[in-house]
């Protein structure tokens, strides 16, 4: 079976299975990425999509001078999904070059959607005492200015469209199953 092994291996390497990871902005009207974070490879495809409200996905964050301001990496501009609806929303697609932390918040000042925890990470830090980890980068958007938020100008970093909501799979809770 070793044979079996590397071949699937080799194939992961070269990114022939690479997936697209799918993250929902706004789900349920709320201040929310859904979820807020993924693990993906490199060669993968992150695809946020807007399903409520009037929200960006900014690259940004890892630390608390660098919380809510806007990194050059990547930025979808302000887009609008319309709640309810699952076809057609707009979209902002990127593929993951590194497996380095990739953190991002949301610039909408209205409403204070950075402060709020607006927030979230591809290939987040596991340690919660990492400056990106998902709770340390919830604890420093929370703690920066309200009406603060930085907003970058141009598109960057990814691709704006349209798609459709992939239902999310259920989180399998292991006390469930030994019950
Ligand atoms: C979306 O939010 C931005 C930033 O607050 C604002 O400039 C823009 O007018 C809003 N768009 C709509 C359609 O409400
Ligand atoms: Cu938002």
């Amino acid at each position: 079976m070793h044979f079996t092994k590397s071949i699937i291996a080799a194939s992961v390497v070269s990114g022939v299975y690479a997936a697209t990871h799918q993250i929902q902005v706004g789900t349920g009207g709320q201040r929310v990425f859904t979820p807020a974070t993924v693990d993906a490879a490199v060669g993968d495809t992150v695809q946020f999509i807007w399903v409520a409200g009037n929200h960006t996905v900014t690259s940004g964050g890892g630390s608390s001078s660098a919380a809510c301001q806007p990194t050059a990496q990547f930025n979808s501009g302000f887009l609008i999904g319309n709640a309810g609806q699952t076809t057609n929303q707009p979209t902002f697609s990127m593929t993951v070059k590194t497996t380095a932390p990739i953190t991002f918040y949301c610039a909408q000042n209205q409403n204070d959607h950075c402060q709020a925890s607006m927030v979230g990470a591809i290939n987040p830090s596991a340690d919660n005492n990492n400056a990106n980890s998902l709770v340390q980068l919830q604890r420093q958007a929370s703690q920066t200015k309200v009406g603060s938020s930085g907003v970058a100008k141009k598109v960057t970093g990814g691709t704006v469209g349209k798609g459709n909501v992939i239902k999310q799979k259920r989180e399998v809770v292991p006390s469930r199953l030994f019950k």
